[in-house]
Formats: structure tokens, sequence, C-alpha cells
């Protein structure tokens, strides 16, 4: 069964000193580039919001287009990565999911690629992961979520284990790393 990494919005905003920073997102970086050398394909999501969009409502501005914030965490070995693809481009709409973005259509590229099992790893799992992995299984994917290689924004706290349980709870399947 042929199987893609799903690398969600690992970006300097979402990393400590970043506009939208994630506790201990940068941690994360090591466990992923050390498990990509076991998939058949590598797809990343980047954040990618105009300078004024509705979501910066809710939002501190983060990730706008073409900045230093957007830009993968320096140390991501993101020249591995077979499809690169942006989302919230618009000035209507969060984009949260991946399988929203704009640049390319995911669920074609996965069909194209006759991937079945997709693993979602990245930033943030309260958000943008778990947008993005409840996606996959509507797909039809199999779906696992890389508990070890997520970081939340926790907003409130506990926003990390109630995505948990909701991904599950929709189908996606919990891996660690090392089980892959
Ligand atoms: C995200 C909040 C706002 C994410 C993006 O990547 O999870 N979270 N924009
Ligand atoms: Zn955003």
């Amino acid at each position: 069964m042929k199987k893609a990494l799903l690398i969600v919005d690992v970006q300097n905003d979402f990393c400590p000193g970043g506009a939208l920073a994630v506790k201990d997102g940068d941690k994360i970086v090591s466990v992923i580039n050390g498990i990509m050398d076991k998939f058949d394909l590598i797809i990343s999501s980047q954040d990618w919001h105009p300078q004024e969009t509705v979501h910066f409502e809710k939002w501190p501005i983060h990730c706008v287009a073409g900045t230093a914030g957007a830009e993968f965490h320096p140390d991501l070995e993101n020249n591995k990565i077979d499809l690169k693809l942006l989302k919230g481009t618009g000035n209507k709409d969060d984009g949260y999911s991946a399988f929203e973005a704009t640049s390319a259509s995911l669920t074609g590229f996965l069909h194209e690629n006759n991937i079945e099992s997709l693993y979602v790893c990245g930033l943030a799992t309260d958000y943008c992961v778990k947008a993005s992995a409840i996606d996959a299984v509507e797909q039809g994917f199999h779906t696992y979520v890389i508990t070890d290689a997520i970081g939340a924004v926790n907003a409130q706290p506990g926003d990390d284990e109630k995505a948990i349980h909701e991904m599950y709870s929709k189908g996606c399947l919990l891996i660690e790393s090392e089980e892959i």
C-alpha cells in the first residue's frame, strides 16, 4: 500500500519566536526529518495569507505570503518535498485544511500517485492538522496522525487532547513515529 506524508504548516510563525507560536513547535522538525525516507511521497502545506483577510479578525497577523514568517522552519529538509501546497490564500476564508489548498488539488495528486494511506504531522494539532486529517478520512484515505510530530496552539488548555480525540472519533488512526 503506497503511503504519503503530509507536513502541515511547519513554518517560522508557528515556531517559538513566531507570530502565532506553538510551544515546542520546533521540536517536531527533527522527528519529521527522521521519517521522510519511509514514504513514497511527501507533501507540505503552508499557511499563505494576504495582508488583509477575515482570518486576522480571529488571529494575530501570521504567515503573510512571501514573508519570513511564512517560510518553512530552516531545519526542515524541504528539498525532499514532492508537492508544496499553499492555503488560506483568499481574504474571506481560513483555509485550515491542506485539502483546501488553492495552488493544486491534494486529492487529485494523491489519486494520480495511487496513494492509499496519508500520514499527517505538523502544526497546529487543534487547527490545520485536525482539519486536514479529518478531510483525509472523508476523502477515503487511510489516515494516520503522528502523535509525536504534531504541536497545538492550545488557546484553551486541553485543546490538544480534544483535537486528538476528535480526529480519532472521526476515523483517524494514531501512531508514533517509531511505529512507522
Ligand atoms: C493555523 C491558526 C491560524 C494552523 C493557521 O496552521 O493550524 N492555526 N492559522
Ligand atoms: Zn492562518
